[in-house]
């Protein structure tokens, strides 16, 4: 039996009960985070580890595989060596889960790492910007991510229960969610970038020409790869290959953390979803509060491509 079909089975059905939060600094977190944030926040990052930065459903794995992809050449079997969560641990993630080890995994790691968080800026381990890590921040428009998270809530049972559509986006829009405010979020890493090797990139720039962001990738990783290995890695991480990849689209987990029946993980992959979801009061609600929380910054989405 397989190291993942053992855990599988090791996990089996015996779970799940509601989630308790906790708060770290008024973000909201599971409380198996917030229980184990003395060594979350001591984490030793390395100078030649490469961290994923994002708020939740901003486009991480769809990153993770391109840079994976990226470190690999191009050569997609050597991308199937294991599941996204094994390949890229996720640092804060510290649940009493068999599965996805996170931290844990992270710490005994051989390097070159590269590693996944979904932490907002003032709580990223401080070993980070000490050692200078490179960093590359997956930055997604508010409405989608909104939707796609509440999507994603539904179907992810050790996540807090999100009610309706209309609850979860007055919890989003108040920053009661887990990992917090996405406002604060998206503009925090956005003023960082300046000061510390930050790769800023947009989902929807990514939807609407990912050879020129995977250029980007390749600039900042200090990569050359041919024409042909640029459209491999194009083709190996689309929304339709990868959905159909059990190593990054997450069925590998037992259903009763994620149920796919519920909500796929690889949902819609796309931009815009949000106008099948709001209603015209929500969207001019939601609107008007946006202008208020983004007043005075550079950082610009667009919500259609
Ligand atoms: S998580 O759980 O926070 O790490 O989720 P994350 O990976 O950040 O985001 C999941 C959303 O990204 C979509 N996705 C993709 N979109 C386009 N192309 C590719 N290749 C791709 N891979 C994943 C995924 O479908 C989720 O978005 P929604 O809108 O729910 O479909």
């Amino acid at each position: 039996m397989s190291l993942e079909k053992k855990k599988n089975a090791q996990l089996n059905e015996e779970f799940v009960q509601e989630v308790e939060v906790i708060e770290i600094n008024g973000v909201l977190m599971i409380k198996t985070i917030s229980d184990n944030w003395d060594p979350i926040w001591n984490f030793q990052a390395k100078p030649n580890d490469l961290l994923i930065a994002s708020y939740v459903k901003a486009g991480t794995t769809w990153m993770q595989e391109i840079v994976d992809m990226i470190q690999n050449d191009g050569d997609e079997k050597k991308c199937q060596r294991a599941s996204t969560y094994d390949k890229h641990p996720f640092i804060e993630w510290k649940p009493d889960l068999p599965l996805l080890p996170g931290l844990d995994l992270a710490m005994k790691m051989p390097s070159p790492r590269t590693l996944k968080t979904h932490l907002p800026v003032q709580l990223l381990p401080p070993s980070f910007w000490k050692q200078n890590t490179k960093i590359i921040y997956v930055a997604r428009n508010a409405k989608d991510s909104v939707v796609s998270y509440y999507h994603f809530s539904r179907m992810l049972r050790i996540y807090p229960r999100p009610g309706t559509l209309e609850d979860f986006i007055k919890k989003f829009m108040n920053g009661r969610v887990l990992w917090g405010s996405w406002y604060d979020h998206v503009k925090g890493w956005w003023d960082k970038k300046d000061k510390h090797p930050i790769l800023y990139l947009f989902y929807e720039d990514m939807k609407e020409n990912p050879k020129r962001e995977i250029q980007k990738i390749l600039k900042f990783l200090e990569k050359d790869l041919s024409e042909e290995i640029l459209n491999k890695i194009i083709y190996h991480t689309s929304f339709d290959i990868m959905k159909e990849n059990p190593k990054v689209n997450y069925t590998t987990i037992p259903r009763a953390v994620m149920d796919h029946s519920i909500s796929p993980f690889m949902r819609k992959g796309m931009t815009g979803d949000w106008k099948n979801h709001f209603t015209v009061a929500q969207n001019e609600k939601f609107d008007e509060d946006y202008k208020k929380k983004m007043i005075g910054t550079s950082l610009i989405f667009r919500t259609e491509i």
